[in-house]
């Protein structure tokens, strides 16, 4: 993994040096560990011929659990696969494609969320989206490569460095910032993040913004102070507007699997989070992970996955859409 600590250049997409493979084979190919770790599963069953029944239901079981599914939602799944090989209606394997794929897209109805930015009407306010999160986990790269898909869909955009606590998370963001010429409020390392965030809402509002994205912190997880920190920049914003922060995304990294679901917990009790980007699922076999997220969402978080992130690339951000996100990860190279 790249040191965090070092700024990273943007990820330039003229550079890119795979042309032209659509937007779905980026989206397939970014997810490839995880469908590999499926095909296992699948690929046992295939290989064994023998009948899909129960036990040989147990190896899909395996592989779902490895991608980080979760329980509940493996269970399910196998349970209601029992039910249909029983039935004698799996009786070949793109049968049980279809059922799992079926199956899959059910466990993520309802879960993305497109978050749409609207130009901003004379008399509003500019939207305001905080991004937080635990250091690491794609909280810049993410604000880099959603400024662009603002900007590009002809939206004023405007940047706050509200990661204070080291020079080079400044720098990071004013690189994409010069980039994409879009400007960004920072202030020198070390300086209150509050009074970034105050700055930069006001500077937003006087200059006809439609959308300012606020970078935070986000050391010192588990400690009070990150989140008292949080908690002060979101009153210190209210004081301008007090339907601010209008968004609270919570970035979170798709490879630490299960860990996720403590992270949602955790951040959702100090700013009520209205949506979640999952990053990095290129790095990963644990992609299954969103099942996890959406079954915990619909248990009693009901927070929306808006985005997920599939490598470096700007394009590599991509609205998290059910369907197509499990054709992606079920699709095999011959297109099964
Ligand atoms: N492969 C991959 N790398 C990513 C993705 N998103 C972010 N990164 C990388 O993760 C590292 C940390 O990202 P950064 O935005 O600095 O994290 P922050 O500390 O939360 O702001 C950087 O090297 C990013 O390029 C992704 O979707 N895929
Ligand atoms: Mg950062």
């Amino acid at each position: 993994m790249t040191d965090p600590a070092t700024p990273q250049a943007p990820a330039d997409p003229d550079s890119d040096q795979d042309p032209a493979p659509g937007l779905f084979g980026r989206l397939r190919s970014g997810l490839s560990k995880t469908r590999a770790q499926l095909a296992t599963g699948l690929g046992n069953l295939l290989l064994g011929e023998k009948e899909i029944n129960e036990s040989a239901l147990e190896d899909l079981e395996a592989a779902l659990l490895m991608t980080d599914v979760g329980m509940e939602t493996t269970q399910a799944i196998i349970a209601e696969l029992t039910v249909r090989a029983g039935r004698r209606e799996l009786a070949n394997m793109s049968a049980l494609y279809a059922a799992l794929h079926q199956l899959l897209v059910q466990r993520l109805q309802g879960v993305g969320r497109n978050l749409v930015v609207e130009p901003r009407a004379a008399s509003a306010l500019p939207k305001v989206i905080f991004f937080v999160g635990v250091n690491g986990v794609g909280k810049t790269t993410t604000i880099g490569k959603l400024a662009k898909r603002y900007k590009s869909q002809g939206l004023n955009v405007m940047l706050a460095a509200g990661d204070t606590f080291r020079a080079a998370a400044v720098e990071q963001l004013q690189a994409w910032g010069q980039r994409e010429d879009i400007p960004v409020i920072a202030q020198a390392q070390g300086s209150d993040s509050a009074s970034v965030a105050f700055d930069a809402v006001q500077s937003a509002h006087a200059k006809g913004v439609d959308v300012l994205l606020v970078d935070t912190a986000g050391r010192l997880q588990a400690k009070s102070q990150l989140m008292d920190e949080l908690a002060k920049i979101q009153r210190v914003v209210k004081r301008l507007d007090p339907e601010a922060p209008h968004e609270v995304i919570l970035v979170l990294d798709g490879g630490v699997g299960q860990n996720a679901l403590s992270q949602v917990k955790l951040f959702n009790a100090t700013v009520p989070l209205t949506g979640l980007v999952v990053t990095k699922l290129d790095g990963t076999a644990k992609a299954g992970v969103l099942f996890a997220l959406a079954a915990d969402s619909v248990a009693e978080q009901r927070v929306p996955i808006c985005f997920i992130g599939v490598g470096e690339g700007v394009e590599d951000l991509r609205e998290f859409k059910p369907e197509e996100f499990v054709e992606a990860l079920l699709q095999a190279e011959d297109g099964l």
